[in-house]
């Protein structure tokens, strides 16, 4: 079975509706066909500074969300990325292979960095992209499944792996991303031409999986839409309605022309409603799961301890090649 990888943040105490349409929801079904490594990220996310308590806390409903969401830590491998020190290590190699200006034109370090200003972006932000290329070709990953924001970060991997054989002999394999179109980027309810995120969405626009069902609820029942009255896919000009229509068919299974014929010659109203029910008999099951999860950490953190160890012994022996051919004396 090809090797897939991928990671999530944990920056936030709940994952979104992004997040979970445009991977997770892959992750899971990914699972049967591939081998499937997927981490939670905390080195990355020492990027923004979190809290120390914080950190510890979200990177456990992290876990958490992964495994309510249907990842299976017999099938697949789950682990915390700083439980395997090969990611740190092969960051900084690989950042003497990445060019200053590579990295600068990296579009989500220019926005990020934007946001947070020139004093507030740190170094580890910058090199942000170099430890996600790190997570991968530890593992020999043919496929990473992420969203559309991601594509470019998924660039510059596979040149610092191209690049990197080019020099020493094929020591990475190549990664494609694993984007699926319909889901790939599912945008803020209250400014339907952005793309709903942590740290960037509008008061009203991010649906957190976590969150008390009457705000999802009412967050959708506000969504923005627009000053017509019909329901199609036109993803241009209707991009709010062209959202909600996204985020039902991903979640009740039903195609996007089937909900189309469903709702003709009925309202935006209708659609919200319906669309609430379809997210809230998703959300309900899902955090009563995740708190049954968060409820035992000790068992968590066993599973994650478990997912650690098998993660290492892949990624041990990648970096052992990496230090062998880039000339580094070997440890006795
Ligand atoms: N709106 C989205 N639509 C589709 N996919 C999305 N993803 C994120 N937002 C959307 C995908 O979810 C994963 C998140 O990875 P991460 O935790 O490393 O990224 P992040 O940048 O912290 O998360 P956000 O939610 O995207 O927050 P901000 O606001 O910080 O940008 C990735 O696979 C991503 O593609």
């Amino acid at each position: 079975r090809p090797r897939i990888f991928s990671g999530m943040q944990p920056t936030a105490d709940s994952l979104h509706l992004g997040n979970y349409l445009g991977a997770l929801v892959n992750w899971v079904a990914l699972q049967d066909s591939h081998e499937a490594i997927y981490s939670v990220v905390d080195l990355h996310a020492l990027t923004v500074n979190p809290d120390p308590g914080v950190l510890l806390e979200r990177t456990r409903r992290t876990a958490a969300q992964y495994l309510a969401a249907g990842i299976d830590p017999q099938r697949s491998i789950l682990f915390v990325q700083s439980h395997v020190a090969e990611h740190a290590e092969l960051a900084w190699v690989l950042s003497c292979y990445t060019g200053f200006g590579e990295a600068s034109r990296m579009t989500q370090f220019k926005d990020k960095a934007a946001r947070q200003g020139t004093e507030g972006a740190n170094v580890g932000l910058f090199t942000y992209p170099v430890l996600m290329a790190s997570d991968i070709l530890l593992y020999d990953a043919a496929l990473v499944p992420v969203g559309e924001d991601q594509r470019q970060h998924l660039e510059i991997t596979r040149d610092l792996a191209q690049r990197f054989n080019a020099r020493h002999g094929d020591t990475f394999v190549v990664p494609e991303p694993h984007i699926v179109r319909a889901t790939a980027k599912i945008y803020d309810l209250g400014d339907p031409t952005a793309k709903m995120g942590k740290s960037t969405s509008t008061a009203t626009g991010l649906v957190d999986l976590l969150a008390d069902p009457a705000v999802i609820a009412k967050r959708i029942r506000s969504a923005v839409t627009d000053a017509e009255r019909e329901i199609r896919f036109d993803p241009e000009a209707k991009p709010g309605v062209s959202n909600l229509l996204t985020i039902h068919s991903a979640l009740s299974g039903r195609s996007i022309d089937q909900l189309v014929e469903d709702f003709t010659g009925r309202g935006y109203g209708d659609l919200k409603k319906e669309l609430a029910e379809v997210v809230l008999d998703f959300v309900t099951p899902f955090q009563a799961t995740v708190r049954g999860y968060l409820d035992d950490p000790a068992e968590l953190d066993r599973v994650l301890a478990v997912g650690a160890e098998r993660a290492r012994a892949i990624a041990a022996p990648t970096l052992a090649t990496v230090y062998e051919r880039i000339g580094l004396l070997p440890r006795r």
